[in-house]
């Protein structure tokens, strides 16, 4: 099985500098090594071409730099849609997590052409449910699950030209702990399955994992994962932007992972938020690598 890497060096979508080089930093951490590892071969091309921050204005403070996250989200929508049509898998490292405004609208597109029902798991700290009605920083890393199953401005809703990309009941959030009181009102009117945090500690991630992927296999033929590395703890991943306490434990983001990989249903990947400005020693991109293994088929015995 041939993995293709696409480096989205994106920074646009949140306001704490240095996520740009969080592609580098996973690189760094070795993660062509790990994946060949596991006995895939290993394709890296390297970063999309993003303009930078100092090339552009802030226009519309609800929805900052807009117009470059969107063109460049464009150009990884189809890229991606290229490597699922070469039947490879593509796994999308970023930059913030406005990537998956793009990353979700290539595979469903590729999924719509060939008639598969898509799913997502997304791991994280926030459900990204913001709209440019709702946000409260205007950072589009905010946006992209809602934007996803069709909230928000026509722009973000609107790449590729179809909306929305996503079903709310073939999706699953979880690690989930820190929700924006505007943003609640949109989880709650899509009806999404949110597993917070406080459902962690209630029935355990493996029950939880369990159930989400018993809805999977009935409804879905193609899952993507959006990992979030905000979504564990700040003690283990300590180079992120928005660090939120209480998060998940070492074993239980690769217990998540592990459930991924157990299912044989993941068909593409993608590890968002690593910041190695704000990191200690490139622990975070490490665990990060570490977790993709995981969700790769990694397993300790
Ligand atoms: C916050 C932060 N809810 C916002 N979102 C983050 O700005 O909309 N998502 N950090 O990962
Ligand atoms: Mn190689
Ligand atoms: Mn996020
Ligand atoms: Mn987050």
């Amino acid at each position: 099985r041939i993995v293709e890497i696409i480096g989205f060096p994106m920074d646009l979508g949140a306001d704490r500098r240095g996520v740009d080089m969080g592609p580098s930093a996973l690189r760094i951490a070795g993660i062509e090594k790990r994946l060949e590892n596991l006995g895939y071969d290993v394709i890296d091309h390297g970063d999309l071409q993003i303009q930078h921050r100092a090339q552009q204005k802030v226009i519309d403070t609800k929805l900052k730099y807009l117009d470059e996250i969107v063109k460049t989200g464009e150009v990884l929508a189809n890229r991606i849609q290229g490597v699922l049509n070469r039947g490879n898998f593509p796994l999308c490292i970023g930059g913030d997590h406005s990537m998956s405004l793009a990353s979700i609208a290539g595979v469903s597109a590729y999924c719509r052409d060939k008639n598969k029902r898509l799913g997502v798991l997304w791991v994280d700290a926030h459900p990204d449910m913001n709209t440019d009605q709702t946000t409260p920083s205007g950072n589009i890393h905010g946006m992209p699950m809602a934007a996803s199953l069709g909230y928000g401005h026509d722009k973000l809703t609107g790449l590729l030209g179809f909306s929305p990309k996503i079903k709310a009941e073939n999706c699953a959030l979880i690690g989930i702990r820190s929700i924006d009181i505007e943003e609640r009102k949109t989880i709650i009117d899509s009806g999404l399955e949110v597993y917070s945090m406080s459902k962690i500690d209630q029935l355990g991630v493996y029950n939880i994992m369990q159930k989400i992927i018993d809805k999977f296999k009935g409804n879905v033929d193609h899952l993507h994962v959006s990992f979030d590395v905000d979504s564990l703890d700040p003690r283990f991943v300590p180079g992120v932007g928005t660090p939120v306490a209480g998060g998940l434990s070492y074993r239980e983001a690769h217990m998540i992972m592990e459930s991924v990989a157990e299912s044989g249903m993941m068909c593409s990947l993608e590890v968002a938020e690593v910041n190695p400005i704000l990191d200690v020693q490139n622990q975070s991109a490490e665990t990060a690598v570490e977790i993709v293994a995981s969700g790769m088929g990694q397993i300790i015995i």
